[in-house]
C-alpha cells in the first residue's frame, strides 16, 4: 500500500506529466498468455539480483527480480503475465516481445482504485506490411486497425492494496514482419491513439511456428 506521502509524491507526478502533454489519451497494460520477454523501460524499471535486500524470490526469474524505481515497490501487474521468461532493458516505452501470429492477449486494469475503462479499444501497428495486413480479434475479421471493446470494470482487490480485472481477446494477425498492440480509451473517438503508450505488445512474424506446450491450461485461467 503506497504510503500518504508516497501517493502525494505521485499524484504531483502524474499531474505534471498531464500538464506535459496538451491531450494524451490513457493506455492499459496488456499481455499476452504465450512465452514472453519483457523489455523493461529503464526509466521506470530496474532488476535487482539475488542477495540484494529488494530481492523477493517469489518474484525471481531466474535470478533476476523486476523493481518499480519510481514507485517503490514489486510491480506485481508485470508479474500477471502468465510465462514471463526473461527481461530486456530499453528505453521509452515498456513491451512485451512474442513470436507468433496467433495468441491471446489478457487488458489488464490493474490499478489502485476501483474504476471502468471506457471506450476501450486495441490499436494495431504493422511493420513492414508487404500487403494489407489481416487482422481477425475474438473471430471477428476486421479491416481496420482499431478494434473497439466492451467497457472493463476493475473491482476485484489483489489484497495488496490493488485492483484487478482482465478480458481475454484471441488475435490472429498476417501480411507484416511484427505487429504492435495498444489498448487505451480513445477519448476523442477518432480511431487513433494519442499519447505515449506505458505498455505494448510487439509480437514478431516466426517462420517455424513455436509450440505453447500449455496453451490449453493457460487459457484456462483466464476464461471466466
Ligand atoms: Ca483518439
Amino acid at each position: 500500500m503506497l504510503s500518504t506521502k508516497k501517493g502525494i509524491v505521485l499524484a504531483l507526478f502524474l499531474g505534471l506529466a498531464w500538464v506535459g502533454s496538451a491531450f494524451a489519451e490513457q493506455s492499459y497494460l496488456l499481455y499476452p498468455t504465450v512465452p514472453t520477454v519483457f523489455r523493461y523501460d529503464v526509466n521506470r524499471y530496474e532488476l535487482v539480483s539475488a542477495g540484494e535486500s529488494k530481492f523477493n524470490s517469489s518474484y525471481a526469474v531466474g535470478n533476476l527480480m523486476l523493481w518499480d524505481r519510481i514507485e517503490q515497490r514489486i510491480p506485481y501487474e508485470i508479474y500477471e503475465t502468465p510465462q514471463l521468461i526473461g527481461f530486456e532493458p530499453t528505453t521509452g516505452t515498456s513491451e512485451f516481445i512474442v513470436y507468433t501470429e496467433e495468441f491471446d492477449v489478457v487488458i489488464d486494469g490493474f490499478g489502485d482504485a476501483q474504476r471502468t475503462l471506457g471506450n476501450l479499444c486495441l490499436r494495431f501497428y504493422p511493420y513492414s506490411a508487404v500487403t494489407n495486413p489481416s487482422l481477425t480479434v475474438d473471430g471477428v475479421a476486421s479491416d481496420r486497425l482499431l478494434v473497439h471493446l466492451d467497457p472493463l470494470d476493475v473491482v476485484t482487490p489483489l489484497g495488496n492494496g490493488f485492483y484487478s480485472d482482465t478480458s481475454l481477446h484471441h488475435i490472429v494477425w498476417s501480411g507484416a514482419t511484427a505487429m504492435e498492440i495498444v489498448a487505451f480509451s480513445d477519448k476523442d473517438g477518432d480511431g487513433m491513439f494519442e499519447g505515449t503508450p506505458a505498455y505494448r505488445i510487439v509480437t514478431h512474424y516466426a517462420p517455424v511456428a513455436t509450440q505453447a506446450t500449455t496453451w490449453g491450461s493457460v487459457k484456462a485461467l483466464y476464461r471466466k
